[in-house]
């Protein structure tokens, strides 16, 4: 936007009306993002490349959710807000029953990270543990509802525990509306990192990770959600590597450190990426959408797996593969190789 004065000056206004506008100039996209941040590392990536986006002015963050179940996941993610300049993004937790692959004999099972604690621990932040937020179902009503009518798009990059809550969620102080009112009023669309398409198993048998979690609320969610929906299925993600070039950046950045915990810095599948990317910029050059269809869920004993049915019926689309996935992998590298705004003094603790 900053640039158009400049551009006007230089060119004139005739040259403008001629040539298509930059991509800085439409509104940034208003983006809650629920992560997991926890059993792998694109989670801090996909945070990483939704503040570069944000940074760069395509993005508007409402705030953060998160969808596993550990003490140290929200202090992380606060660590790495604070790291970008944003060290008041409301951050919600998830309270909600787990009923999946992991936890069908206990649903109060912690999900385990190898990088939240030792990051939470080492940078700066002030949310002291993941259970001293807000419900993530009932922050993102206040969120949603201060926002106007399909507005607000939803980044899901774990599981879909909140999702869930926020459908199943009743009229408050907030707005008068029940969740799945509220969700058709004011969201645009989900873009979900999760499901295999067009297969919906692997060769296996089995679900993708994300949809398999929390199965039950996985099965409410996408089976019931009242918007569009855009997946990023299993195989975008995985022809995509990131990470190693994080040595690049200051000690000082959490989400490198993030990396380094988990693999030594290594590359690392870029899953949870392509969904922000997707949600911020669209398909742009980077993929195509299928025809639409319903991808539904199933809840085969805790192992959920989804099945591809298109029909004009539904508004659920999964990405298809355009640009060569190494070509994506260097438009996201660059996103978070990006510092923080001018202005943000980093350190460590
Ligand atoms: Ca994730």
């Amino acid at each position: 936007m900053k640039t158009l004065p400049l551009i006007l000056a230089l060119c004139g206004p005739c040259l403008l009306l001629t040539q298509p506008m930059p991509a800085s100039a439409a509104p940034p996209v208003k983006i809650i993002l629920d992560v997991d941040l926890a059993e792998d590392v694109d989670d801090a990536g996909a945070l990483a490349t939704l503040h570069a986006l944000a940074n760069r002015g395509e993005a508007e963050i409402l705030g953060i959710l998160i969808s596993s179940k550990n003490e140290w996941v929200g202090p992380c993610a606060d660590a790495i807000n604070t790291w970008y300049g944003r060290p008041d993004l409301p951050i919600g937790y998830q309270r909600g029953h787990q009923y999946g692959y992991r936890n069908a004999k206990d649903s109060d099972r912690e999900t385990p990270s190898q990088y939240a604690e030792a990051v939470a621990r080492k940078f700066p932040r002030d949310l002291e543990r993941s259970s001293a937020a807000p419900d993530a179902a009932l922050l993102s009503r206040k969120l949603l509802s201060a926002q106007p009518d399909q507005s607000v798009t939803i980044v899901t990059v774990g599981f879909l525990t909140n999702l869930r809550d926020l459908l199943d969620s009743r009229p408050d102080e907030c707005s008068p509306l029940d969740g799945e009112a509220l969700v058709k009023q004011k969201v645009k669309q989900w873009v979900c990192m999760g499901g295999i398409f067009p297969s919906g198993r692997f060769p296996d048998g089995q679900g993708e990770y994300n949809f398999m979690y929390d199965t039950v609320a996985s099965v409410r969610a996408v089976n019931d959600w009242p918007t569009p929906v855009v997946f990023s299925g299993f195989a975008i993600g995985a022809a995509i590597k990131v990470g190693a070039r994080l040595v690049e950046t200051p000690e000082a950045n959490p989400v490198r450190m993030c990396y380094q915990l988990y693999n030594g810095l290594k590359d690392r599948e870029a899953w949870d990426l392509t969904a922000v990317l997707y949600a911020v910029r669209g398909a742009s050059n980077y993929w195509t959408l299928s025809e639409p269809g319903f991808c539904l869920m199933h809840a085969r004993v805790f192992h959920g797996y989804n099945e591809w049915i298109p029909t004009p019926q539904k508004q659920h689309r999964y990405l298809v593969e355009a640009m060569p996935p190494e070509q994506v992998g260097k438009v996201i590298e660059d996103l978070i190789l990006e510092p923080p705004r001018s202005g943000v003094a980093p350190r460590l603790l």
